[in-house]
């Protein structure tokens, strides 16, 4: 299914005068404040999102799944959903593949449709996690930690396999993340597991193209619930370190321990120039794996915050960094959900962009604590909403995505064409 232009514009006609109102009223309280709108539409152009591909259907938990019907049944139906989403928001022009989910077995078909859509191949994702069927090994216990080198080899030679595929797609990033670890005190010797997992990281990170980046995901547990080899961003970054300068931490929101302080990760990280990429989500327990923003919107400011001083410092664009939703969704319509992720990581960026930097810089050199916040708290309260419709409309999009994706009946279009049972592949 394709949204026609013509569609969109009849559904924009509807709200346009009540938009204007809104973004004239904005404009004048940012330019009051020496902000100039333009400038940070042209900062939310920049930002493009990468969807997961494993992220199109509805996920499950390990007690059921519920699916929604119309799901993408292959890749180029993958494709075609974050099509859609671009469509409605400018803002998804890049897709991120989980090998083997998403095998792109006709590569030059799929990247056809790809950039006819106006997106890109963002990080390629490997898979050790699952056993495949007919596998003549197992990841039970581990995959480039295993204490078996035969395993340890496959697990090299499948990140290899997902480089090629990604470089048929003009994909620029391997990202990995391990399910590597133990359930049980004593079940491994964690100096073995790591240097393990560091040699078969050298292997691969060998088979990297000079243009390309590694990007190294940490999570304190789960599926493994007493050690995970790849536990903290410390042990990411050390792993970097000694992989060499293509090698970079990727944050995942849901990858922390109850209250860390993730801003902090983010901004030792951005310092030390050895962030490479994000996995946004939100949660409330762990990696719940929820919409973007939906439980701690101030939380995600406050990353943005982080991540919008850190380019700065390095005066690096932002689109140097490998955006990326990581979600599973149990309950919503897949698309909407994905939609309302997006235009959450576009506010919490927006609003990191109007905080009034010199002041807090100045009111910190003070110790003003209560003025820090106040500066900070200012941004944050202040409704950018209109400014990323304007956005949107500017670029050619909705001015209300998630309005204009149940008016235009799509997930009823995609029932139709693709059936009610349709399941796509993914968690
Ligand atoms: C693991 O929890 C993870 O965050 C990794 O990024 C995986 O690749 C992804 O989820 C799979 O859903
Ligand atoms: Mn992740």
């Amino acid at each position: 299914m394709r949204i026609k232009t013509q569609d969109l514009q009849t559904i924009n006609e509807l709200h346009l005068n009540a938009h204007r109102r809104a973004f004239a009223r904005l404009s004048e309280q940012l330019q009051e404040a020496g902000i100039d709108p333009q400038s940070l539409i042209h900062s939310l152009h920049q930002l493009q999102i990468a969807i997961p591909s494993w992220a199109l259907g509805t996920g499950g938990t390990r007690f059921g799944r519920f699916p929604i019907g119309g799901e993408p049944r292959n890749l180029a139906e993958k494709v075609e959903d974050v099509g859609l989403l671009h469509a409605l928001n400018r803002a998804s022009g890049a897709i991120s593949l989980h090998i083997p989910w998403d095998i792109p077995e006709d590569a030059a078909h799929i990247q056809a449709l790809a950039s006819e859509l106006g997106l890109r191949f963002d990080a390629v994702n490997s898979n050790t996690f699952q056993d495949q069927p007919n596998q003549p090994y197992s990841y039970k216990f581990g995959s480039l930690c295993h204490t078996d080198a035969a395993v340890r080899r496959r697990a090299i030679e499948h990140n290899i396999e997902v480089i090629h595929y990604g470089e048929a797609l003009g994909s620029k990033c391997l990202s990995i993340w391990l399910a590597d670890g133990s359930n049980f005190p004593g079940q491994r010797n964690f100096q073995q597991a790591f240097q393990h997992t560091l040699s078969s990281l050298q292997e691969i990170y060998a088979a990297l193209p000079a243009d390309w980046t590694m990007l190294i995901e940490y999570k304190p547990y789960e599926p493994n619930f007493y050690a995970t080899v790849i536990q903290d961003w410390g042990t990411a970054y050390l792993l970097c370190q000694k992989l060499g300068k293509q090698a970079f931490v990727l944050v995942d929101l849901g990858h922390h321990l109850p209250n860390t302080n993730i801003e902090q990760i983010v901004a030792t990280l951005m310092m030390e120039d050895m962030l490479g990429g994000f996995h946004f989500n939100d949660s409330k327990y762990g990696d719940d794996d929820l919409t973007v923003g939906s439980i701690k919107p101030y939380q995600l400011f406050l990353i943005f915050h982080e991540l919008v001083g850190g380019l700065a410092a390095r005066q690096r664009p932002v689109n140097t960094l490998a955006w990326m939703i990581d979600a599973s969704h149990n309950v919503k319509d897949p698309l909407e959900d994905l939609l309302q992720s997006v235009e959450a990581i576009q506010l919490a960026f927006a609003q990191a962009l109007i905080v009034n930097r010199q002041a807090l810089l100045e009111a910190q050199q003070q110790n003003d604590v209560a003025w820090c916040q106040e500066l900070m708290q200012q941004a944050f309260r202040t409704d950018l909403r209109s400014l990323l419709a304007e956005a949107r409309l500017q670029a050619g999009g909705a001015l209300y995505p998630l309005q204009a994706y149940r008016q235009l009946q799509i997930r009823h279009h995609l029932i139709q064409q693709r059936g009610r049972k349709a399941v796509a592949t993914g968690l």
